[in-house]
């Protein structure tokens, strides 16, 4: 029986298991929710967030643990790298990208703070200069010609891809220009 996705287009979340789905060569059938009714997501899930993966009597949401589940089940250690060192870092930058960039990303968009409350014009620019900053760790940690963490892709550049492609979607902006390592990887990516 053929894995099952629920997701939607728009999520970021779901993105990156799309991607690793994909890249791990894994054909699954794609349930596509409206993310106004979270109804059958909650009924199989017991839970209304997507991504949710169902794959036989294995029902997991939450994107990290089906990321997990996916590795351990199907052998994705081609997307973990090989040095200890850098997998835990792999493992605390896909947790960063959820935690931290997501968010931050999300509310930048919109301007609002973490309530989802618009933001005065000093709540703005301060969102801005965290945005910044973020940005810069990225240029820095991208800063070689390969990839985040290995000389090839890792879970870790799929779950940066998956955010900021959303953010190339549904944003005029996309990448700012000023953060030419970043996009230079993202073009990597992309190919
Ligand atoms: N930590 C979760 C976050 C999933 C998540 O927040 N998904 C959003 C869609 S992008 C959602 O379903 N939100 C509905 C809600 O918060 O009730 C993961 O990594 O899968």
């Amino acid at each position: 029986m053929a894995m099952k996705l629920y997701h939607f287009e728009a999520c970021p979340y779901c993105e990156k298991v799309r991607s690793t789905l994909k890249r791990m060569d894994l054909r699954y059938e794609s349930v596509e929710i409206d993310p106004s009714d979270r109804a059958l997501v909650k009924a199989v899930s017991g839970q209304e967030k997507v991504p949710v993966l169902a794959d036989g009597d294995a029902v997991i949401h939450d994107s990290t643990r089906i990321l997990r589940y996916l590795v351990r089940t199907y052998g994705g250690g081609r997307f973990l790298p090989d040095e200890a060192h850098s997998r835990g870092l792999m493992w605390i930058l896909e947790e960063y990208v959820d935690e931290v960039l997501i968010p931050l990303l999300h509310r930048t968009g919109r301007n609002v703070d973490e309530n989802g409350k618009a933001l005065d014009e000093a709540g703005r620019a301060a969102l801005k200069a965290e945005a910044a900053h973020q940005y810069e760790s990225l240029e820095q940690l991208l800063s070689s010609d390969g990839f985040a963490l290995a000389n090839r892709v890792t879970l870790g550049d799929i779950a940066l891809y998956a955010c900021l492609s959303r953010l190339e979607l549904y944003s005029p902006r996309g990448i700012p220009s000023d953060y030419p390592r970043i996009r230079a990887w993202y073009t990597r990516m992309k190919a």
